[in-house]
């Protein structure tokens, strides 16, 4: 897969040389290549920014130099049938999760743009639609100084999708929203630790009470954690083991949705 980053702080972008993505990197399963905006700019002071048409505070990024360096990725992208894909970091964008970065994971070709201050000039956005497939993209409900923290979370979440990136591909099967639900709890040795005991169920050798322990504890966190996730799943298309288990749990189903315990 191509990565193209284009930032005024490509420093920002350094960790993307670490671990398991700068491993992918160094084996040539990514091909990550991270561009400073202000190359692309003409005047003296290398300007990227100014002041917004209607008034207001800040500033926002200024069309020609996105035009730029949009052009010089599009002039240096492997040939493809594809158009590449941009990702526009913004907390006005549809919000990232598991399903998206599947998704973008089979993608040839992302070019993240990563905005500071107020935004981008619109026009910029509108203008790339001729030669990328856009998608203003959030990481949650919360506002960041500028894309690029957010762009090292995509790259992770997308990159470890990638094959060959995890090196044991059984690890992204049982993680938190591979199923919709959340992780299971986990323990390792010492069995017994400052008097606190692992569940006897992990100790007991029996592999089918095991799975269907995590299970349940699967249901029982996303319902404490993330009950809005638990409304998310259709409880009718569950498997029949699992809808005795919920049931012996006190999980009740109303119009196909599962509904928490009372505590
Ligand atoms: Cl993707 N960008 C910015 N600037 N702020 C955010 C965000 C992205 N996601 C949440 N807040």
């Amino acid at each position: 897969m191509r990565i193209d980053v284009v930032s005024i702080f490509p420093e920002y972008l350094a960790a993307l040389d670490l671990s398991l993505i700068g491993k992918a990197r160094q084996d040539g399963v990514l091909d990550v290549r991270v561009h400073d905006l202000r190359t692309f700019t003409t005047d003296r002071h290398r300007t990227v920014d100014d002041t917004p048409y209607g008034g207001g505070a800040g500033m926002v990024m200024k069309a020609e130099p996105w035009a730029q360096a949009l052009e010089s990725v599009l002039a240096a992208a492997p040939a493809s049938q594809h158009r590449p894909t941009l990702i526009v970091p913004s907390p006005a964008g549809a919000v990232f999760n598991q399903a998206m970065a599947h998704e973008l994971a089979g993608l040839e070709h992302l070019v993240f743009a990563c905005g500071r201050y107020e935004g981008i000039d619109e026009r910029a956005i509108d203008w790339a639609r001729d030669g990328f497939d856009v998608r203003p993209v959030s990481l949650g409900d919360y506002v960041l100084n500028g894309g690029e923290v957010a762009v090292l979370a995509m790259v992770e979440a997308v990159g470890r999708l990638i094959p060959g990136v995890v090196g044991n591909p059984e690890s992204l099967v049982e993680e938190s929203h591979a199923d919709g639900l959340l992780e299971y709890p986990v323990y390792t040795k010492p069995s017994s630790w400052r008097g606190r005991d692992i569940p006897e169920v992990l100790l007991s050798g029996n592999h089918a009470r095991i799975a269907r322990w995590r299970r349940m504890e699967q249901f029982r966190r996303t319902a404490d954690r993330r009950p809005d996730l638990l409304g998310d799943i259709d409880a009718t298309s569950l498997p029949a083991a699992d809808l005795k288990a919920l049931r012996e749990a006190g999980f009740d189903v109303v119009g196909g949705r599962l509904m928490r315990p009372p505590h």
